[in-house]
């Protein structure tokens, strides 16, 4: 017998969960600008995220997912993206959006049940948050193929969850974009659960990064916690992407810190003991405590920054409870370019149920948008 094919999947980490570095260090993370940079946007993120649960908690805003955890995944994969290149998120990637140039008002009435949150212009060509699992890679293959005919050096950016590596969706992407060799970078938020369907009852591979081998692109790990580990993949795999070489899936280990979402209770199928773990090796405390021991970032730096960023939020919150709610038939606006007949009837009664709420109900405010969405 000889054997025909082997396999690797390298596995990347810089700054372990200790903050310690293990390997030598890329030339860009021996100064500081980056990292900070990178530090600042997480800490945006995660106050961003609990701002929006409060929301949640006191009706003023809608179902919610979280972001902690993959506060570093996200912030790096985005600061690293060109204006050009092109983001096909899912539900989680709020940073991401963020730093893609939408403002987190928007970003607060999108999860208010707003479609205006959906198409705002600082948008350019990415796509909206995709709700269905893992439909979105093959909506990347096609975003990818269209950058590939008009011969741009560009790159899409796939975001997926562990979860959706079972799909065929996602198995159907690997394929094409290998055959293809189609500019799309695949990254896969490992946050070791799928609601309430842990890493374990998933798949039996050792890693999900493996999955690429069988489509026959490079596939890697990496240590989603670490944004020095992760900037040296994503960066890599954009520029083979923008040069023609082809895909990548990116494995990013990380761990969802919170429920599934607002509507989910995560103390009902997960140990305690498990997040407790997993709160150690966060990845904001664990770059913090690496440009603390630099003496690159003092006490007073963060005070400041957690300060201004809590101004940036509240104005943002601020922004967005008071955009008046939608009337309720702009719920037929967003779906189709001609409406069909039947929804045509249905619009129609909705506007002069609007226009009677109107004139019976001026004063309403954007406070009153749960009930509106
Ligand atoms: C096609 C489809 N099936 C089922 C669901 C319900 N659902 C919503 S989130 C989720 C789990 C996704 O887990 P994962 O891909 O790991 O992403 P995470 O939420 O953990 O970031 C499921 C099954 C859905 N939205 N779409
Ligand atoms: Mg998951």
């Amino acid at each position: 017998m000889n054997i025909i094919y082997e396999g690797q999947i390298p596995f990347y980490q810089f700054l372990n969960e200790h903050s310690q570095v293990i390997q030598p260090l890329p030339e860009w993370a021996l100064t500081k600008e980056t990292l900070i940079n990178y530090y600042q946007q997480m800490v945006i993120a995660r106050q961003f995220d609990t701002k929006a649960i409060a929301l949640q908690r006191t009706g003023q805003l809608g179902t919610y997912a979280s972001s902690a955890g993959c506060e570093a995944i996200d912030v790096v994969t985005a600061s690293l993206m060109s204006e050009a290149d092109v983001l096909v998120p899912y539900y989680r990637n709020h940073a991401m959006q963020m730093i893609r140039g939408m403002e987190l008002s928007d970003i607060l009435l999108y999860w208010g049940g707003d479609e205006r949150g959906n198409s705002s212009p600082a948008q350019r060509e990415d796509f909206p948050n995709c709700v269905p699992i893992a439909t979105q890679c093959l909506h990347a293959c096609g975003v990818a193929s269209a950058i590939k005919i008009r011969a741009q050096q560009r790159a899409t950016v796939c975001m997926l969850g562990d979860g959706a590596t079972s799909k065929g969706d996602f198995l159907e992407a690997l394929n094409v974009a290998g055959v293809w060799q189609l500019p799309v970078v695949f990254i896969i938020n490992n946050n070791q659960w799928a609601i309430s369907v842990p890493r374990s009852l998933q798949s039996i591979a050792l890693t999900l990064a493996q999955k690429a081998l069988g489509a026959g692109i490079r596939g890697e790990q990496v240590d989603g916690n670490d944004v020095i580990a992760l900037h040296q993949s994503v960066a890599s795999a954009l520029q083979r992407a923008r040069e023609g070489k082809g895909p990548t899936l990116i494995e990013a280990v990380s761990y969802r810190l919170s429920d599934h979402t607002t509507a989910d209770d995560a103390t009902r199928y997960r140990h305690p003991d498990a997040l407790k773990t997993a709160w150690e090796k966060e990845p904001i405390k664990r770059l913090r405590n690496y440009l603390h021991a630099q003496g690159w970032w003092q006490e007073h730096n963060e005070t400041e920054w957690q300060h201004q960023t809590a101004t940036l939020i509240q104005a943002s919150v601020e922004q967005y409870l008071d955009t008046p709610p939608q009337p309720v038939s702009a719920m037929f606006d967003y779906l189709f370019a001609d409406l069909p007949e039947h929804l045509v009837k249905q619009r129609d009664i909705a506007v002069s149920r609007d226009s009677g709420e109107s004139s019976c109900n001026s004063n309403s405010s954007g406070n009153d948008r749960e009930a509106a969405s």
